[in-house]
């Protein structure tokens, strides 16, 4: 079993998410400050709960894959203030706005994944941290403008391409021993795909 093997027939819909035309605008240079500041706080307000999910993970983790886990989570205390911090440089109050259906949903889709085995988790885990690498090192490669080029880095540097890879390492592992789950596996990789296209999406909503 390989992650290739997850993909398999879901290339359509991980092509929609990590090509999305909200990192199309983010490589020409054409999303709109309003834009950028609509994914930004949501993503804050993801990554509140990712966090848990992280929680979650590391607790069914076995113990050769806890340091890359670990890793991951010390690196959010970073993440969240990095998100605060230009948030508020940007001129938004997070404390105000609040979340959109989308990441709701996309909230409520980690926290079901709690009581969930392993190596459903680690799938998860996985192709969450990798649709953002794969979409932001194209923006970190291809951006016109400096700045989003720097935003970019924090997903798209090879250092966190390294550590996605380590997570595909995990869930490849966890699946060859429950291989009975690779159904259900490849189902979670769908609906993390279709959030991921609703997240990017929310950038768009005048709400
Ligand atoms: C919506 N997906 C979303 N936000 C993130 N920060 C990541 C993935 C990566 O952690």
């Amino acid at each position: 079993m390989s992650s290739d093997e997850l993909l398999a027939g879901l290339e359509e819909k991980w092509d929609k998410a990590v090509n999305h035309e909200f990192i199309k605008a983010c490589i020409d240079g054409s999303v709109k400050p309003e834009q950028f500041n609509r994914w930004l706080v949501q993503d804050y307000y993801y990554v509140r709960g990712f966090t848990p999910f992280a929680g979650s993970l590391l607790a069914s983790a076995p113990d050769s894959h806890l340091e890359t886990i670990v890793s991951g989570i010390a690196a959010l205390t970073d993440e969240l203030a990095w998100f605060k911090d230009t948030a508020q440089k940007r001129g938004c109050d997070v404390t105000i706005i609040g979340m959109q259906p989308a990441c709701v949903a996309y909230r409520q889709f980690m926290q079901g994944l709690h009581s969930e085995p392993y190596a459903i988790k680690a799938t998860a885990f996985w192709a969450i941290e990798a649709v953002y690498h794969t979409a932001w090192a194209s923006v970190l490669r291809n951006a016109a403008s400096e700045e989003l080029k720097q935003y970019s880095h924090r997903w798209g540097n090879p250092a966190f391409g390294e550590y996605v890879q380590q997570l595909r390492f995990h869930a490849d592992e966890a699946l060859a021993f429950t291989p009975e789950l690779l159904p259900q596996a490849r189902k979670v990789v769908e609906q993390v795909a279709d959030l991921e296209v609703d997240f990017w999406g929310m950038a768009y909503n005048e709400a």
